[in-house]
């Protein structure tokens, strides 16, 4: 980040003078065993650097937050002014707006389809179209439960978001969690996506930012450049693990979402043996398909340690999975990764089995739209997110309004504790009024601003006769008939509604497929154990009960799937998706009919 290299010649040099002070700073901290002296003291200029913008960034923070209303409108006439004259700008007549009640009253609310035509325009190379500023990129969101869209993203974002998002959770931390204030490295798992360019020369890609952006931050990962740089997530991830692996002084093992952290242990059970020899020869196995170079780079970085790959046999060979990440790394103090909506499961099961013992801090809320919210509460859970009013202005549609086209919003100052809203957000980048689909709950304030829980993305519902079941309410009900399943376990789960799948069923009626994968398939669940599901969705959710009650929608039909099938799901979306692994969310509501082949290709147990 360029603000770390200004920090770093700029005001942490002349306060190097005082060396002494900080040699010893840098010297009394635990650090990771495979830091050099001069990768130490970069990291600890990194993170130094990191917490102090982190202290200003909370302080300016607060003050916004005790002024929702001035800020907010600050915000959004600063943004309308700069685009004025641009296409959309003109169309929509901004130079009129002084109030936000002018701007509700000028512009639609809208969805994407609405910025398709602007942004063939914008590939094309045409100028000011609906942002003053030149795109820099054009970013894909993770089409995991439909079709990718390509958005335009502007170039002051990355370093907003570093700002008002990366600092300040990183304040949080440090003061949630004291003992990450230290020289330990991070194991990061981060897979470089794939480009292609637009008409104009423009770089089309997911834009997850990628720590070889940052030469300062790399010395905060275990994994060296060239790691990240290998295009094949298989690979890559056998790089990830063998770099995270050798350093057994690892502070914290961090990635985009908890699900990515769950597979990798479990490609880490698969792949150990081969990992612990490359650790022990200090070199990394000769038939790894990577590039000559990458491969020279790697070896450089390691050295042959039978001591450490004697002690990961050792504990892999030791059987049980829980605890597992706390026995290989004994000083790792935190995993850092999205826990909320349909991370809630993947999340959980880290708790309980191989992150046993390890908190999970989930810092950002956070998507293709910007940044959306902060959880500067690290150790509460669920994770509850301040909305980041420095970035977005927001309106709120309440849940009851939201399948109308141009329901009336609200501001942030007008929702209400314990209420459900559509989020309407207004970035940066061009987007106006734009409905991107998130629901989420107001649980509290800070002190003017909203605290929410995210709860999920509209479109995620079950809907077959008008039911809405959403995919929230679904999980609660799952998650309730498991609990009487113990010591059964579901690892997880999917549903897709029955038009999707030939096989309709005794009655026109429609209903739900829901697909499991639990971690015993030694004995089929039995047909009481599916029939439970129905039921607890009935005394759930009343409009499900009487549709069902009806007959309008016959019941729940579970199938139990092979080990190992949600990957295949995963594989299959990513080789034919335009979504990159880290973008990735299972999808708890299928949609497509390819995807849907994957699960019944895989169903056993079936009675
Ligand atoms: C994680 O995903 C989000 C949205 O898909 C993206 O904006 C972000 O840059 C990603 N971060 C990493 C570290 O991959
Ligand atoms: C990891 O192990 C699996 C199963 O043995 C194997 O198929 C895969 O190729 C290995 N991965 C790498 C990167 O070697
Ligand atoms: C604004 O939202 C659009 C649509 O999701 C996205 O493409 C763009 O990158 C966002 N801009 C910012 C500044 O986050
Ligand atoms: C937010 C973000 O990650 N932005 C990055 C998008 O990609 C460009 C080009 O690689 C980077 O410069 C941005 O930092």
């Amino acid at each position: 980040m360029k603000l770390l290299q200004v920090l770093s010649t700029g005001i942490l040099a002349p306060v190097c003078g005082v060396s002494a002070v900080v040699c010893f700073d840098v010297a009394r901290r635990k650090a990771s065993s495979s830091h050099t002296f001069r990768s130490k003291f970069d990291h600890y200029v990194a993170i130094t650097g990191l917490s102090w913008v982190g202290w200003f960034a909370r302080r300016k923070l607060d003050k916004c937050c005790k002024d929702v209303v001035g800020t907010q409108e600050k915000l959004l006439l600063s943004r309308l002014k700069a685009n004025a004259e641009t296409q959309y700008g003109r169309e929509y007549r901004f130079s009129d707006i002084v109030t936000r009640e002018d701007f509700v009253k000028l512009l639609p609310l809208t969805y994407i389809s609405h910025y398709e035509p602007y942004i063939q325009r914008m590939m094309k190379g045409e100028e000011k179209v609906l942002s003053d500023q030149q795109p820099v990129i054009f970013a894909v969101t993770s089409g995991t439960s439909g079709k990718s869209s390509i958005l335009p993203m502007t170039k002051s974002q990355g370093f907003l978001f570093f700002i008002q998002g990366i600092s300040v959770v990183y304040h949080s931390l440090l003061k949630a969690f004291p003992e990450n204030n230290n020289l330990q490295k991070t194991l990061k798992f981060f897979y470089t996506p794939k480009w292609r360019k637009s008409e104009c020369g423009i770089l089309i890609g997911p834009n997850s930012s990628s720590p070889t952006n940052s030469k300062h931050l790399l010395n905060i990962y275990s994994t060296p450049k060239a790691g990240f740089e290998i295009l094949s997530e298989p690979e890559a991830l056998y790089v990830h693990l063998l770099f995270g692996l050798r350093d057994k002084s690892l502070g914290m093992l961090e990635a985009n979402f908890s699900s990515i952290i769950l597979s990798s242990f479990d490609a880490l059970y698969q792949n150990w043996s081969d990992i612990a020899d490359d650790i022990e020869r200090g070199e990394v196995k000769s038939n790894l398909k990577i590039d000559e170079s990458v491969r020279e780079e790697l070896n450089n970085a390691l050295t042959p340690n039978p001591q450490r790959a004697n002690e990961i046999r050792d504990i892999m060979k030791s059987g049980s999975k829980v605890g597992i990440g706390k026995r290989l790394w004994p000083d790792c103090n935190l995993i850092l990764a999205a826990d909320s909506g349909s991370f809630d499961l993947p999340a959980k099961l880290l708790r309980e089995t191989y992150g046993k013992g390890i908190p999970i801090y989930s810092p950002l809320y956070a998507a293709s739209e910007g940044l959306l919210g902060l959880n500067i509460w690290p150790r509460n859970q669920p994770s509850l997110y301040l909305l980041a009013l420095q970035s977005m202005f927001f309106e709120f549609i309440p849940v009851e309004h939201c399948n109308e086209d141009q329901p009336q919003t609200l501001f942030m100052d007008q929702v209400e504790k314990g209420q459900e809203y559509e989020m309407v957000i207004t970035n940066a980048s061009g987007f106006y009024r734009y409905r991107f689909g998130d629901i989420v709950k107001v649980v509290d304030f800070y002190h003017q601003c909203p605290v929410i829980e995210f709860k999920h993305r509209r479109g995620q519902f079950l809907n077959v006769r008008g039911e809405k079941t959403s995919e929230s309410l679904f999980y609660q009900a799952l998650t309730e008939v498991v609990k009487t399943w113990f010591p059964l376990k579901l690892l997880n789960y999917c549903c897709v509604e029955s038009l999707l799948i030939d096989d309709k069923g005794d009655s026109y009626a429609p209903f739900y497929h829901v697909f499991l994968e639990v971690d015993d398939i030694s004995k089929p669940l039995s047909a009481e154990q599916r029939n439970m599901i129905d039921k607890e969705l009935c005394s759930r959710s009343y409009v499900y009960q009487s549709f069902r009650n009806k007959g309008s929608i016959q019941p729940i039909r579970v199938h139990q799937v092979k080990p190992g099938t949600f990957e295949e799901l995963r594989k299959f979306t990513i080789h034919t998706g335009q979504a990159s692994s880290n973008q990735y969310k299972v999808p708890r509501v299928l949609k497509t009919k390819e995807a849907v082949n994957v699960l019944l290709s895989n169903v056993i147990n079936e009675s």
